[in-house]
């Protein structure tokens, strides 16, 4: 007569068990017809909190510009690859081009005069231009000129292309759902005819309309982040101004003094995140600030835009300066810390999160204790 815990020491064994005939049979019977006991899987399904497999990581802008601008040098943007794009390979992912599980994290180029072609995807894309002037992103017609600090969105499906008109180098960071919209089979993908779609009427056409029908800069931002309902649709509003950011910050650090003042952008007609999927936000650090250790599920990729500091995520400080992309992997304990100041953008999956009613946030009691540095 077996107990109880013979029982589970047999059920719970991952293979069928010497001497029992019966029970081989089954197990052996179960697999072939496709099955597998849930009592016989050894990995842990049911984490007590999120393991994602990324892993905080950084890629310094010492690094990434100067292989960028040897690939302008040497690498033509054409039909194919269509884009000059270094992907954020984030060293958990065993070799997969995404920064994080669920995002896309790159450095995108291009030189005087070159195009990206035209084309259109499932996945939706936003765009934070780092340094360089002349190009522009034609989004469904509506050429969109970027400039640093501006962030422009691309929604799923819509067409786009970039043309750089001017005679220097551009570089910005791209950031795209693509690993969600992979993870629900529903990539699709379609080039356009030309290489550059035709640009209808003058640049910025949705920025001109937003003003034109009395839309404010105070209307595409919020403080803090957007925690109301998800839109299914995307912003009607392209381009988001850097001036209109740091002025937005500016006042905030003023009117309640720092020492970390962040602004989420929103979708001007809903107040929702600027994509379905994705959020993209502004920290600034004033001197000598820090933000408290805090952590989230969901993960963010992080472009450092002005100053430099540090962050400490799981015990370990990433020290960072302007260019600079780290990414903060799912439920990873964060906190920040720039002498000088500095202004971080972020990019985030907790749309969808939020959406899908599985978003967490916790502040922790204490700072980290710093028991490594990443280099
Ligand atoms: C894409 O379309 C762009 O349009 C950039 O600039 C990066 C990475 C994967 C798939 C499509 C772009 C991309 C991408």
């Amino acid at each position: 007569m077996s107990t109880l815990d013979d029982t589970q020491a047999q059920t719970t064994a991952a293979g069928p068990a010497d001497g029992e005939p019966e029970l081989a049979a089954l197990y052996e019977d179960i697999a072939a017809a496709g099955l597998r006991p849930l009592w016989t899987i050894t990995e842990q399904l049911l984490t007590p909190t999120p393991r994602p497999r990324a892993v905080p990581w950084l890629w310094r802008s010492s690094v990434l510009r100067p292989l960028a601008e040897r690939a302008i040098g040497l690498v033509p943007v054409e039909r194919g690859g269509e884009r000059r794009v270094l992907s954020l390979t984030n060293p958990g992912l065993g070799g997969r081009p995404y920064a994080a599980g669920t995002l896309w994290g790159a450095i995108q180029c291009l030189g005087p005069r070159e195009t990206a072609p035209a084309h259109r995807h499932t996945p939706g894309a936003i765009r934070f231009v780092i340094e360089g002037e002349g190009v522009w992103t034609t989004v469904n017609g509506d050429a969109c000129d970027m400039h640093p600090g501006d962030l422009v969105l691309t929604p799923g499906g819509a067409w786009h292309d970039h043309a750089n008109g001017g005679d220097g180098s551009m570089f910005w960071f791209d950031g795209l759902d693509l690993p969600m919209v992979e993870a629900l089979d529903a990539i699709f993908f379609e080039p356009h005819p030309e290489l550059r779609q035709p640009v209808e009427g003058e640049h910025n056409r949705s920025e001109t309309a937003y003003v034109a029908g009395g839309g404010t800069a105070g209307a595409t931002m919020t403080s803090g982040s957007v925690d109301g309902p998800l839109d299914a649709a995307p912003s009607p509003l392209l381009v988001y101004r850097w001036s209109a950011t740091d002025e937005e910050l500016t006042r905030l650090a003023v009117e309640d003094g720092g020492p970390l003042v962040s602004v989420e952008f929103t979708n001007p007609h809903s107040g929702a995140s600027v994509l379905p999927t994705l959020a993209c936000g502004m920290h600034r650090l004033l001197p000598g600030g820090s933000s408290a250790p805090v952590r989230r599920s969901g993960n963010s990729v992080y472009v450092v835009f002005r100053g430099e500091g540090s962050s400490v995520i799981d015990g370990r400080r990433f020290d960072w300066s302007a260019g600079d992309m780290f990414v903060v992997p799912s439920w990873s304990a964060a906190e920040h810390r720039s002498a000088a100041g500095a202004d971080l953008f972020s990019l985030g999956d907790a749309p969808v999160l939020r959406a899908l009613g599985v978003y967490r946030e916790e502040t922790l009691p204490e700072p980290q204790v710093v028991t490594g540095v990443f280099d």
